[in-house]
């Protein structure tokens, strides 16, 4: 009689780790099927540690996703993003290093770095946006020259926003991933409230509506999240601003570009709430949010470790 092999059940944390803009956040939701995380042609969309859960038959395995690790720790709110994404390096059972393509900055290097000095988990480096390349050959100088820089577990050339090799990717996770229980329950797909996950779509928003330095002065908060009533749900969300000046751009000539805005949230709030949605925005001051220790605290940037 033969005997029949009982896979193991696995279960762990993988972290995403990378310069802003390389596309951790894309990757997640790829890997998950839906959209979690907010993402935008902007540096520095992601300003939370966020978890994406994936549970299969086999496996549950926790997706980090982190701010982009960047040297510039001159204002406050620089600073809590780099903690962020440096404190996720820890306590994780794989590493996740994107980069993009060919492409290889400084802040490549400083993340390098970061890894060199912390991690203690194998770190597989993503190559990410091959999309963008004519001839996948390209890739092999590039690949030649960080595996002497550091002892990659693996290197996986992907394309997050395609899905391209995307599950030849989760294979190599799933390699180093400890046998384990199930971490959170079976349905859960992520860590955060959808009160946060309301607030993180207008601000998307926000990022993909709004040009060059506004998305960085502002901040959304969730006041109301009635659900009272089962055929709708009832959110209101103020925007702030640091300059009375930047309330109106905000706005837009008779209030159109704060409708729209609007309007793409709602719609994929419906989808991610799966109700109707009726959601009222404001816009108002907090002067200088940004760079002040307590009041990014108070508008919820608390360090999560
Ligand atoms: N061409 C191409 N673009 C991609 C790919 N993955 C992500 N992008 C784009 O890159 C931009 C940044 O993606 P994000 O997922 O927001 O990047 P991030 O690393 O999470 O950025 P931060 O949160 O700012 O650190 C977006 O415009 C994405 O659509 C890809 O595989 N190919
Ligand atoms: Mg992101």
């Amino acid at each position: 009689m033969s005997e029949v092999p009982i896979e193991s059940f696995k279960s762990g944390y993988v972290a995403i780790i990378g310069r802003p803009n390389v596309g951790k956040s894309t990757l997640i939701n790829n890997v998950l099927g839906q959209k979690l995380c907010i993402t935008s042609r902007r540096p520095q969309t992601t300003r939370h540690r966020i978890l994406g859960i994936k549970t299969t038959k086999t496996s549950q395995l926790i997706y980090v996703d982190t701010p982009g690790l960047h040297p510039d720790n001159k204002r406050a709110m620089n600073r809590y993003l780099n903690r962020a994404a440096a404190g996720s390096i820890g306590g994780v059972d794989v590493i996740l290093f994107l980069i993009e393509g060919l492409v290889w900055t400084d802040d490549d290097a400083l993340v390098l770095d970061r890894l060199r000095s912390h991690a203690q988990a194998p770190v597989i480096l993503v190559i990410n946006k091959v999309d963008k390349l004519e001839d996948k050959g390209e890739l092999l100088p590039q690949i030649e020259k960080l595996s002497v820089e550091f002892e990659f577990a693996g290197i996986v050339p992907i394309s997050a926003r395609r899905g391209q090799n995307v599950d030849t990717l989760e294979k190599t996770v799933l390699k180093f991933m400890p046998e384990g229980e199930l971490i959170y329950p079976e349905e859960q797909f992520t860590d955060r409230s959808s009160r946060f996950l309301a607030s993180e779509l207008v601000r998307e928003k926000l990022f993909r509506h709004l040009g060059q330095e506004l998305p960085y002065s502002l901040t959304v908060e969730i006041e109301e999240f009635d659900e009272q009533d089962p055929k709708m749900l009832r959110i209101g969300a103020v925007i702030y601003v640091e300059r009375a000046g930047q309330k109106g751009i905000v706005i837009g000539k008779g209030g159109e570009l704060l409708k729209s805005i609007g309007k793409e949230a709602r719609i994929e709030m419906q989808s991610l709430f799966d109700t109707k949605v009726f959601l009222r925005l404001w816009v108002k001051v907090r002067d200088g949010w940004s760079d002040n220790e307590r009041m990014l605290q108070n508008l919820g940037y608390k360090d999560e470790l």
